[in-house]
């Protein structure tokens, strides 16, 4: 157990996301977790996608990966194998997660790859001024969509639970105690977690705006939801319209995928030493 302070994790790089954007509640729960989690913050690597959520990477003061965009997920499978010691956050817009990266998803959760994806649901392309996102609703006004979106959104909880995702949660920015709690819950979750956030985007999302999401979020656990029911989660993660659940939908502990490889049972693959005298064995088979 260490003492980790809010200002431990602090970096010294200004923040420049838009005064009243969401991505700063993200940024306090994340801080906040940590510190009540009291490990040492070298545990863990932070990886990002890119966006505005990306950003996040900049500030906060743990091991991170600013990737690229869409590869959150392929990124963090990779560090987590290569290091299971290490706790694996991956922070992914939308657009990053649910349109470029919407390939990796089912497939982390199906096989319950110990990490844990936080995604920045702000229903737009942020950084990028503005676009439909793939979880914009139907009728989405933008400038990539002028006429309003034609295509029914991804609903990213469904999608997790279908992929027999192990943890399945929604946060929302504007309740960052709750979102700490979840966040904890996320990190201590052995297996696949998904966190998917309600994100304002003050600047152009003026449709899903703090008070639309103040005006219908309610919590699951105020409503006796069961998250050991599959049937339940799905039911309620189908929820829209005026009644937005947040809280855990869904959690079941399953074996991680590591555990069925043999060779990484024994210890992380960083700390096998090297044997480069077997290297030349094989590369001599090539000559
Ligand atoms: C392969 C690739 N395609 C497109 C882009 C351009 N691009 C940069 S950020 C971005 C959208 C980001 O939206 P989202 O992932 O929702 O993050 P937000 O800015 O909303 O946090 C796009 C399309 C890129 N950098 N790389
Ligand atoms: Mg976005």
């Amino acid at each position: 157990m260490t003492d980790v302070t809010r200002q431990d994790l602090k970096t010294e790089q200004p923040i420049n996301w838009c005064p009243g954007c969401g991505n700063f509640g993200i940024l306090r729960a994340l801080q906040d977790a940590l510190v009540d989690l009291k490990l040492p913050r070298e545990k863990y690597l932070v990886v990002t996608g890119i966006g505005c959520h990306g950003k996040l990477f900049n500030y906060i003061n743990t091991n991170g990966f600013h990737g690229i965009h869409g590869r959150v997920l392929p990124f963090a499978t990779g560090a987590k194998l290569a290091n299971h010691d290490l706790i694996v956050l991956g922070f992914a817009g939308d657009g990053d997660q649910y349109d470029e990266g919407i390939g990796h998803f089912p497939h982390a959760a199906r096989r319950n790859i110990d990490v844990k994806l936080f995604t920045h649901s702000n229903k737009v392309y942020g950084l990028t001024t503005g676009q439909t996102a793939p979880t914009s609703p139907q009728g989405y006004k933008s400038k990539t969509s002028p006429r309003g979106s034609i295509p029914m959104p991804i609903n990213p909880l469904v999608l997790a639970l279908a992929s027999n995702a192990s943890f399945v949660a929604r946060g929302f920015v504007g309740d960052v105690k709750h979102l700490k709690e979840l966040s904890k819950a996320a990190i201590q979750h052995k297996g696949f977690a998904l966190v998917d956030i309600l994100q304002v985007c003050i600047t152009f999302n003026r449709t899903q705006t703090w008070k639309f999401y103040r005006d219908r979020v309610y919590k699951l656990e105020e409503e006796k939801h069961d998250p050991t029911d599959l049937k339940q989660a799905i039911e309620r993660s189908q929820e829209t319209g005026d009644r937005i659940p947040i809280g855990i939908f869904y959690q079941k502990e399953r074996p991680v995928y590591r555990a069925s490889l043999p060779q990484l049972r024994e210890q992380a693959l960083v700390r096998e030493p090297i044997q480069p005298k077997g290297l030349d064995t094989l590369l001599r088979e090539f000559t």
